[in-house]
Order: structure tokens, then C-alpha cells, then sequence
């Protein structure tokens, strides 16, 4: 990690001031929203509370995600300005592992930075990306947020979604698709309505899921296992009390 900005990583706030980094660098290629940049320090407040750290029950969404990943039939990892410019290559092993396509979908939909966006997971080993096309739309959203591939997020059944908006999340949800969200906030309408919020940076949420989905590759029972003992409910709840007792050192 430490290729692509000149900081000493025994600094105490390291993985903070990379996460500004990339994000910055994602603005000025032509990756991500400047509103994206308003996000990421919403997110950040929500990471300082919880300890900058992944908490128990977020690793336990992490592995609930990794095994409805591995059994869907039809898995779409979806990559949105801010996801591609924190974790390009960690989105590519991810797919990679569980067998899931890349989307790229955007909530401040423009050409040129799905274009930026596809060519950068490229640059970053993904063969196939999808989200150029655009044939299907999700309904209840207004044209250009409502656009998706529609061999891609059109016909999924589990569809991971990293930083989203609460009206595009609640949309897909209604779709009837297993939404897995991946937000540093747990009252966002987002975590909400997951079938799998997982309450984490994203900067470690990616990872952690493929290590998991390493584990249960090939093992149908302790897939089952992962999703049936995973309580969206008590893991917001475990969030929630994390961030309302935390430490501001
Ligand atoms: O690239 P686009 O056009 O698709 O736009 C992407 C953003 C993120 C700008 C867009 O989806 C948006 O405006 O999202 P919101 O409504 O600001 O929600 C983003 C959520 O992600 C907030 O609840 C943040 O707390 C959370 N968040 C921000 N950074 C991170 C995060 N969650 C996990 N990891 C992060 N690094």
C-alpha cells in the first residue's frame, strides 16, 4: 500500500491519511464524485467512534457475505467512484475468488467516469467489467440512477453494494435481491435494508471477505452455516453501541 503516497506507516493516523489520499487521487483522475469526497469524511467520523478497527460482528457479516457470495447464482460485485479509488485490486481478487462480476454503477451517473472507473479496474487486472452497457434499469429510480446492466445487476441474485445511497439500496432491495452494504454508518437506510450490513472500511471490508470466502470456497455446509447463524439485526444493534461508547482519544 504504501507505493502509492509518501507517508511513514508507523504514523498514527496512516490508514486515514491514505484512505485521503486515494480518494483526492480518485477526484482528480476522473473516478470520483466530489461528492465523494464529502462521503468519505462522513465515513471517517463514523470509523474513528468504532476504533478504526473491525469489530466482531462486522467480521461476522464479513464471512455472511463471503458465503452468499459463494452460493448465489449470479453474484455482481458493484464499484462506484469511491470503491474503485480505495480498493481497485482488492474489488479484482474479490470477484475472482467468489466468481462474481464487476459492475460499475454509479449514483452521479456520467460516461466518463464509468469509462475511468473500467479502465482503472482493468489497469488493476479485471478482464470483464461490466455497467458500460446499461440495458436494464431498476425500477422506482429516476432514469440515470436507475441504470444497470442487464446480464449484470439486472439479473443478480446477490449483489454486494459498497457505499450506497438509501433510496438506490432500498430500489435494489426491492428487486428481491440479497443486498450485502458495506457503510460505516449503521443507521443508514442503506445498512438498514441489507439482507448483510456490514458495518466496516471498505479498506478492510474487501479483504476480509475474501479471506473468508477463501476459507469457505468449496464448503457448502459451513456456507449455509455463516448465513443462517448471520442476525442482521443484533449486528447493527452491536455497531450502534460500539460507536455510542466510543472513545475519543
Ligand atoms: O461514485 P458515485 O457517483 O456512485 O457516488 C458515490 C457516493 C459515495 C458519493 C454516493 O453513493 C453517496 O453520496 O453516498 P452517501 O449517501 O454519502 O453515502 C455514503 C455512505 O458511505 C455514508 O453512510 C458513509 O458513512 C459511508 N462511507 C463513507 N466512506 C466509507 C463509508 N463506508 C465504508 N467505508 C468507507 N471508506
Amino acid at each position: 500500500m504504501s507505493e502509492d503516497v509518501d507517508l511513514p506507516e508507523s504514523h498514527p493516523r496512516y490508514e486515514s491519511l491514505l484512505t485521503r489520499h486515494r480518494i483526492e487521487a480518485g477526484v482528480d483522475r476522473g473516478i470520483t464524485s466530489r461528492q465523494g469526497l464529502i462521503a468519505q469524511g462522513r465515513g471517517e467520523a463514523f470509523d474513528y467512534l468504532l476504533g478504526e478497527r473491525t469489530i466482531d460482528s462486522a467480521d461476522d457479516a464479513e464471512r455472511a457475505a463471503a458465503a452468499h457470495l459463494l452460493s448465489a447464482e449470479h453474484p455482481v460485485v458493484s464499484v462506484n467512484g469511491n470503491a474503485a479509488a480505495l480498493v481497485p485490486g482488492e474489488l479484482v481478487e474479490l470477484a475472482e475468488v467468489t466468481g462474481a462480476d464487476l459492475e460499475v454503477n454509479l449514483f452521479n451517473r456520467t460516461e466518463e467516469r464509468i469509462e475511468a472507473i473500467a479502465k482503472y479496474l482493468r489497469e488493476h487486472g479485471a478482464t470483464d467489467v461490466k455497467g458500460l452497457t446499461a440495458d436494464g434499469r431498476i425500477p422506482g429510480l429516476d432514469h440515470e440512477r436507475a441504470k444497470v446492466d442487464a446480464d449484470g445487476i439486472g439479473a443478480a441474485d446477490v449483489v454486494l453494494v459498497p457505499l450506497e445511497d438509501g433510496d438506490r439500496a432500498e430500489a435494489l432491495g426491492e428487486m428481491g435481491k440479497t443486498e450485502l452494504v458495506i457503510d460505516l454508518n449503521p443507521q443508514s437506510r442503506s445498512a438498514e435494508v441489507a439482507t448483510v450490513p456490514i458495518i466496516d472500511n471498505i479498506i478492510r471490508a474487501i479483504p476480509t471477505i475474501t479471506e473468508h470466502a477463501r476459507d469457505l470456497r468449496g464448503d457448502p455446509d459451513a456456507q449455509r452455516d455463516a448465513i443462517e447463524t448471520f442476525d442482521a439485526d443484533s449486528a447493527l444493534t452491536a455497531a450502534e453501541r460500539t460507536i455510542r461508547e466510543g472513545d475519543l482519544e
